[in-house]
């Protein structure tokens, strides 16, 4: 891997220095050719068209700002077809007036790229200040907006100013962003798009695949639905939405040319808004999506409203109440919610939700010009119509939405947001003694939208006075208030890791301990100052980005979040320990950086990512036969062993899960993210907490309900990694219907019926031991059992996992299995049977935990 990015380095030196040469002029005429070598720049020099190199040496014909060091890319040409060799490669004006790009001489044969529009007399080829490469007639007078062909019409990943996205019914032409495949690396086309929907109630949809991410919410004439932040800015961003029967555009523009702002989809599936601040010399991120648990897609499922601040997120609607108590109390909130009390239609009322996010809009009815009160009287005619809302909130709000049929994706903003009327059975309003009927509510909304309007107006007022020098602060100011949820929520997980009982043993020879420091310069220089495009993730922590130290150590840094509520003797002690854990299965801490408001853990980087980057990918999963699975499933259990048994400290890693294994080159695993464990003290051996943090589908039962945690809370999450790393299949929760979403109960179920061997991942080929294989499975369900003491200790674990004559008691059923069972016979049977079973294979147990 160093080979590789050394040659990525040097591949993309020679070529910038080679690109000195530019036709020094924003034009290219069908008598000119433009090599590999050669550039374009707009006549102020704002944006330039070149070739970049991408990874394996493609080259790709591309877009990017001059006068930004680090070169951001904002549009590419051939992003599926690159060139293969640089020197010959060159793009000019076709005899048919298509911008072609060939890789050698000139022949249809050796075609890379072509635009793709209709003949042309005399074209030129242009690239305009706001960064649109344009094909149009040489002979239009000034300022022709009549283009032949424009780069805009075929955005990548990013969205310009000026640029817009959408359909146009007429023509039938669709535009999107999408990722690339590695952002700042790689510009092949990647699994992240950011698309209209113009169906009802025209939204945005952030999508991997096919799969809905998160959603916008709909236009409401000032912002997103699903964006409070979102603000008109008289002087600074206009944000443009309009609908009409020839189309659905977004588009957004900046008053002030010198200040460069986009809208990227990245290939980790973030949407963000960055900005250029010339002072620093550093994007800012004025908005990101999703950014907390609410923003993803259904979370709460039907009649389920997520409150990120609350805990836990999801609610039901008033009315309303979970439709499945076990799951809801573990968290798990995506089967939404059921009425308490059926409707009756003609005597039903409605209740007001405040500051909501709409519910998805794909198929509702909507009237422009109705009034809010003729919506509500429209709404409760109609018995099917189960909600209605303005459409617009400008103006004290107009405009009619109504849903017929669930209310789905519902989240409430402390701030922002709009409000929703959610039928309901007429006793569940008076029960609750605030009763309003339509109409009287109805009118109080009213009066608070003029309220609401005038505080607007004059907020707006002195917004004006307050002039465009504080633009960029006050954006700040945006994020930080909205990220101060998300601060909040770190804040607490801070508090759990920092606050864990120290062993007394492990605390005497600390000082002895070498904390290697870095310096913070050092560190901004190695992540190019946390450069957007070189982050890795992003976690409850902060965020992790990938670094190069001067002497040419690839590194992975991660820098928590600002307000950790830590002092630093505390920080530094935390890390000390941390620093001592070294074992070939654990990423290691190389050391750690404290200045000012800063905190930076420096890691080692893994080549190859996480383990779920690959194990839940169509494409790469393959790449993982058999024996890698294995030599994973024995790394893991030998870092687990370590932290557990073998260190001074016993350590409970609590966040145990695939994306939490590293892979290095050699794709061995390392466990990293120690960011929620607790270190126990010698004797301790359990501990409780209130809260519970962790990830869904991989939390123990005794843990996700009682805040229980051991080591046999990690040894559960442990097993159902295996069983992942079997079947190749994510354990998505604990209670969908569905067994072949229910990893565990699928999983138990085979094993039962002597089906185990069917559980293994198609994408393994035939190269496996069937007696390794279930072994592992056996070992996975022994490590889900439901009640904690019937699960093995890593040591037993390991010793299974090795050795093929150890002895193996029969699991039973896995925690969270049972309580779905519809037969409880069955569930009877089963249990006493493994009774016998178990009072058998104790003894081995316990053999093997002798060790
Ligand atoms: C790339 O171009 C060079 C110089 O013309 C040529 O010698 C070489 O064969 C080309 N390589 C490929 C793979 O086409
Ligand atoms: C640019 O590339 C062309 C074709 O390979 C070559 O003839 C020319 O010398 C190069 N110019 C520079 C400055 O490298
Ligand atoms: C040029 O590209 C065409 C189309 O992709 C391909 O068939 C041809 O082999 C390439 N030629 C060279 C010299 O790379
Ligand atoms: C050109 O148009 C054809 C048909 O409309 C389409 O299939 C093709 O993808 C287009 N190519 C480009 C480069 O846009
Ligand atoms: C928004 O876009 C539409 C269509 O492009 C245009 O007619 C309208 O004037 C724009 N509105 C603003 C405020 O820029
Ligand atoms: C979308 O916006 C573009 C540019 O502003 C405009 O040319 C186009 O007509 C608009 N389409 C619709 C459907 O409003
Ligand atoms: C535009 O922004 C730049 C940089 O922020 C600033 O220096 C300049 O004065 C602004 N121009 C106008 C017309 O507001
Ligand atoms: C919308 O509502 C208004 C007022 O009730 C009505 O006049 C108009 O016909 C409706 N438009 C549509 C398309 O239903
Ligand atoms: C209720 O409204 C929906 C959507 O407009 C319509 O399809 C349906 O026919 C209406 N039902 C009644 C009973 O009016
Ligand atoms: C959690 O621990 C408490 C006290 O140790 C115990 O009473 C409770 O039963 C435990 N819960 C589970 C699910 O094991
Ligand atoms: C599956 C995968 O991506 N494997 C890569 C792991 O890292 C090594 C070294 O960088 C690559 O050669 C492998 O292709």
């Amino acid at each position: 891997m160093p080979c590789f990015f050394l040659f990525f380095f040097f591949t993309s030196l020679s070529l910038l220095t080679t690109i000195s040469i530019s036709i020094s002029t924003d034009t290219l005429t069908s008598s000119q050719i433009l090599r590999t070598n050669q550039t374009l720049e707009s006549t102020k020099g704002t944006f330039v068209l070149g070739f970049i190199p991408g990874t394996n040496s493609n080259i790709y014909l591309a877009i990017w700002y001059k006068n930004i060091q680090d070169r951001v890319v904002v549009w590419v040409a051939n992003r599926d077809n690159p060139l293969h060799n640089s020197t010959n490669g060159f793009l000019k004006i076709g005899d048919n007036g298509n911008i072609v790009l060939l890789n050698s001489s000139d022949s249809d044969n050796n075609l890379v790229w072509s635009s793709n529009q209709t003949t042309a007399k005399n074209p030129i080829l242009q690239l305009l200040e706001n960064g649109n490469l344009v094909l149009r007639e040489t002979n239009v007078n000034e300022n022709p907006t009549n283009f032949l062909w424009q780069s805009f019409d075929y955005p990548t990943d990013t969205l310009l100013p000026d640029m817009n996205m959408g359909w146009n019914f007429d023509t039938k032409m669709e535009k999107h962003l999408t990722s690339w495949k590695i952002t700042g690396e790689d510009p092949s086309t990647g699994d992240y798009s950011f698309k209209i929907d113009f169906h009802g109630l025209p939204e945005i949809f952030l999508r991997n695949g096919e799969n809905i991410i998160y959603r916008s919410g709909p236009w409401n004439g000032e912002r997103f639905s699903g964006v409070p932040e979102m603000q008109p800015d008289t002087d600074s961003i206009v944000f443009n939405f309009s609908t009409n029967e020839h189309g659905v555009n977004y588009s957004f523009s900046i008053g002030n040319r010198s200040i460069f702002s986009r809208l990227v989809v990245n290939s980790i599936g973030e949407l963000q808004r960055l900005t250029w601040v010339e002072s620093s010399k550093t994007w800012t991120k004025f908005w990101y999506a999703p950014k907390d648990q609410c923003d993803d897609y259904k979370e709460c499922g039907p009649y389920g409203v997520c409150d990120s601040n609350a805990s836990p997120v999801c609610e039901c609607v008033k009315g309303f109440s979970p439709k499945n108590e076990q799951a809801w109390k573990l968290r798990d909130g995506s089967e939404g919610c059921v009425r308490k009390t059926n409707l009756d239609c003609e005597s039903d009322k409605f209740f007001r939700m405040e500051n909501v996010k709409l519910p998805e809009t794909s198929s509702v009815f909507v009237n422009k010009t109705m009034s809010i009160v003729e919506c509500g009287d429209l709404c409760h005619r109609n018995c099917s119509c189960t909600g209605y809302a303005n459409v617009y909130v400008t103006n004290g709000g107009s405009g009619c939405v109504m849903w017929i049929g669930q209310l789905v994706d519902i989240r409430t903003y402390s701030d922002g947001g709009q409000d929703l009327y959610v039928r309901l059975a007429a006793s569940e309003i008076d029960n609750s003694g605030s009763a309003s009927d339509s109409h009287k509510t109805n009118h109080r909304a009213e009066i608070v939208g003029i309220t609401i309007s005038a505080v607007v107006i004059i907020l707006g007022l002195a917004i004006i006075l307050c002039n465009k020098r504080k633009l960029l602060s006050r954006l700040n100011g945006k994020t930080d208030q909205r990220g101060s949820l998300q601060r909040s929520r770190d804040l607490l997980m801070n508090e759990m890791v920092f606050s864990s009982n120290r062993g007394s043993s492990g605390e005497r020879d600390m000082d002895d301990l070498e904390l290697p420091m870095f310096d913070f310069n050092t560190i901004t220089i190695a992540t190019n100052n946390f450069y957007e495009a070189n982050k890795l993730g992003q976690g409850g922590f902060g965020s992790v980005y990938k670094g190069r130290l001067i002497e040419g150590q690839v590194i992975a840094v991660k820098r928590l979040s600002q307000t950790s509520g830590q002092g630093v003797e505390e920080f530094k002690n935390e890390v000390k320990l941390i620093v001592k854990l070294q074992h070939r299965n654990l990423v290691r801490l190389l050391g750690c950086c404290i200045e000012k408001d800063e905190k930076l853990l420096v890691y080692e980087y893994m080549e190859n990512r996480s383990l779920d980057s690959i194990l839940f990918d169509k494409t790469r999963k393959p790449l993982l036969d058999w024996t890698r699975r294995f030599n994973i499933i024995c790394g893991i259990a030998r870092g687990l062993l370590y932290l557990h048994h073998d260190s001074r400290l016993r350590i409970i890693h609590r966040d145990l899960k695939a994306s939490n294994i590293l892979l290095d080159s050699e794709m061995n695993p390392k466990i990293s993210d120690f960011g929620m464990a607790r270190i126990f003290g010698k004797d301790q051996t359990e501990a409780n907490t209130l809260r519970v943090v962790g990830t869904y589908g991989y939390m123990s039962p005794e843990y996700a309900m009682d805040g229980n945690f051991s080591v046999k809370s990690d040894v559960f999450s442990f097993g159902v990694l295996v069983l992942e790393i079997i079947t190749g299949n994510k354990n998505r929760g604990f209670y969908y219907a569905n067994d072949d979403m229910n990893l565990l109960k699928n999983a138990w179920s085979q094993w039962r019926e002597g089906n185990a061997l069917e559980l293994i991942d198609s994408s393994i080929s035939d190269s496996y031991t069937p007696s390794e294989v279930l072994r592992c499975i056996h070992v996975g369900l022994l490590c889900v059992q439901e009640r904690a003491e019937d699960r093995p200790t890593m040591p037993s674990v390991l010793l299974m996992l090795s050795s093929e004559t150890a002895l193996m008691p029969e699991p039973r059923s896995p925690g969270f299995s049972l309580g779905k069972s519809k037969n409880p016979q069955e569930t009877d049977s089963s249990s006493s049977k493994h009774d016998e079973t178990w009072s058998v294979n104790q003894v081995t147990v316990t053999l093997l935990n002798a060790r």
